[in-house]
């Protein structure tokens, strides 16, 4: 297959490119595209070296799949483009998720929906698609009512500049890149996306509606605090999300053992639980700490950890092209 990565020299489209390797998706032709910067740069794939190209030229290339990373202006203005060559378009931005016809897909949740009129299917957010993969097998089972998180972000989710500033201020230099308003390391800024008129950032609210649209329930309630911390290997979550129905705490340990893509890392007397350090380029969405509510019934607590370059961007986007290699071509 003709696949077109918009964003390739950025973090996600980096990693999509290893993903693409690693699960030896057929690509025969690939169309590494990203900013006017960076055209005719080279960049590495399956052993060869290619050229970076223009969007535009990628465009009269007709691919069959382009997977793009280079932010909701770029996705705006050409995925509808590709769109017009029959190009399948996974979009990692936030510009076409909550879009009324376009599909939020977490191939675990809601991969069935696709059909081949699907022509721009948007990722969601990577702090929500590792949130809802811990807790679809229960909410299937329960049925959610509400939910509280916190999350720990790393500064990958932010791209390459922050990762510089946070190495610079490690580094103890002045740091030339200034991805953040204060400094990153040795500090935790709950600020991550715009702020919004009602308080909350754009991130926060990004988990709030996406995991009403991927649920397909309204009435779930979510409230979210999105904060970024000087770490690298993924995002955490501290989640406490509140049932319907009652559950034994065996019963639920069984559905996240049986989920696909979830790993049950739950073992307090061993110390084990999950940790970006250990989530780091792995595939899986880690879960553990996972404690029933004492103050109220039908609650659970649980702590939730996913690389989010991995499975909260790119693992996410391939799994998508995979899903649409098998149905469509
Ligand atoms: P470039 O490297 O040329 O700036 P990150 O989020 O890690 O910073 O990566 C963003 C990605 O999006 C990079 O590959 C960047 O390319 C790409 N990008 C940014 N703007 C555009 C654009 N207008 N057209 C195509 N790619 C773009
Ligand atoms: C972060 N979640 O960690 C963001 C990155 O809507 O896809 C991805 C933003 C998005 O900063």
């Amino acid at each position: 297959m003709k696949v077109a990565v918009v964003g390739a020299t950025g973090l996600v489209g980096g990693t999509i490119l290893r993903v693409l390797e690693e699960r030896h998706f057929p690509v025969s032709t690939l169309l590494p595209v990203a900013s006017p910067a960076s055209v005719g740069k080279k960049i590495s794939f399956n052993g060869q070296e290619y050229t970076v190209m223009s969007v535009e030229d990628a465009i009269t290339q007709k691919p069959d799949i382009a997977i793009f990373s280079a932010g909701s202006s770029t996705s705006l203005e050409y995925a509808p483009r590709f769109a017009e060559v029959g190009t399948f378009v996974i979009d990692n931005s936030s510009a076409w998720r909550m879009h009324p016809d376009k599909k939020l897909i977490v191939p675990e949740i809601n991969g069935h929906l696709l059909t081949q009129e699907d022509k721009i299917i948007a990722n969601p957010n990577c702090s929500t698609i590792q949130m809802l993969m811990a807790l679809h097998p229960l909410h299937r089972r329960y049925r959610l009512k509400r939910i509280v998180v916190a999350t720990y972000q790393a500064v990958t989710g932010t791209g390459k500049k922050a990762v510089d500033q946070l190495m610079e201020e490690r580094a103890g230099k002045e740091a030339s890149h200034k991805a953040y308003p204060y400094p990153i390391d040795l500090n935790a800024l709950p600020h991550i996306d715009v702020f919004m008129e009602n308080g909350y950032t754009k991130e926060e609210m990004k988990m709030v509606n996406e995991t009403r649209k991927i649920l397909q329930d309204e009435s779930i309630g979510v409230t979210a605090t999105a904060v970024r911390i000087p770490v690298i290997g993924g995002h955490s979550e501290a989640v406490n999300a509140e049932f319907h129905e009652d559950f034994e705490m065996e019963a639920v340990r069984q559905l996240l053992q049986e989920a696909p893509g979830v790993v049950l890392l739950d073992n307090p007397a061993q110390l084990e639980y999950p940790m970006p350090l250990y989530a780091q380029n792995r595939d899986e969405v880690f879960v553990g700490r996972l404690r029933r509510d004492e103050s109220q019934p039908r609650t659970l607590n649980l702590w939730v950890v996913a690389d989010n370059l991995r499975k909260g961007a790119a693992t996410n986007a391939v799994q998508i092209a995979e899903l649409l290699a098998s149905k469509f071509f």
